[in-house]
């Protein structure tokens, strides 16, 4: 398997793979148990169905299990996403207009282009604005999407740490050619980077632990 393209990708795919297991586990469990229980206490063997109502035992077991699996499951969520809605120290700041039906990137320098290059291991802030309908910047590979409503400003952060091409997709049906709204994020290293934006950019690093 592929590095992951951003740190992110990692916590996202731990929640997704975590949701799942435990759906899975009780899913088998439940069906293994039904069908044991179909035989074992079959009526027609002289089994009488028994009265299980105010059960404590049998209502803290129903109560507490379900209720610690949901906040593990929430905990995990929220702490995942809290790390991509926090905006990082000194990131490079790309403007983003979106319009039916296409993205715009506007970099400092007053650079723009219709497709996102952004060096390696920076943090990146990307403003959004659009100017007609509602749209939705969507970056599967970082598993990261964010909503860009006419009239607001909104942010999408990320750190890409692998160089590479990755799509991206408008995620909010915009109109006739919603479907066709692509582009991609050419994410390349530094001095690439400097040549492409031709000089004045100082590359504010962040720290990426190293495996
Ligand atoms: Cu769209």
């Amino acid at each position: 398997m592929s590095p992951a393209p951003t740190a992110h990708v990692e916590s996202v795919d731990f929640v997704m793979l975590y949701i799942v297991a435990i759906s899975v586990i009780l899913l088998i469990g439940i069906t293994v148990t039904m069908i044991y229980f179909v035989f074992k206490f079959n009526r027609k063997k002289g089994h009488q169905p028994v009265d299980i109502h105010g059960n404590l035992l049998l209502e803290v077991v129903w109560i507490v299990i379900p209720t610690l699996l949901v906040l593990s499951m929430f905990y995990f969520g929220y702490t995942s996403y809290r790390e991509y809605r926090i905006k990082p120290d000194n990131p490079l700041v790309v403007d983003v207009t979106a319009r039916m039906w296409q993205f715009t990137f506007k970099y400092g320098n007053g650079k723009m282009t219709d497709t996102l290059y952004v060096p390696v291991n920076t943090a990146i802030d990307l403003e959004m604005k659009s100017m007609d309908v509602n749209h939705c910047l969507y970056i599967p590979a970082f598993r990261i999407k964010e909503d860009i409503i006419y009239g607001q400003t909104h942010h999408l952060y990320f750190t890409p740490k692998e160089v590479g091409d990755y799509d991206i997709a408008c995620a909010e049906y915009c109109g006739l050619n919603h479907a066709k709204m692509y582009t991609k994020v050419k994410v390349i290293n530094d001095d690439q980077f400097t040549k492409w934006y031709g000089g004045n950019w100082q590359p504010v690093k962040t720290e990426i632990p190293k495996e």
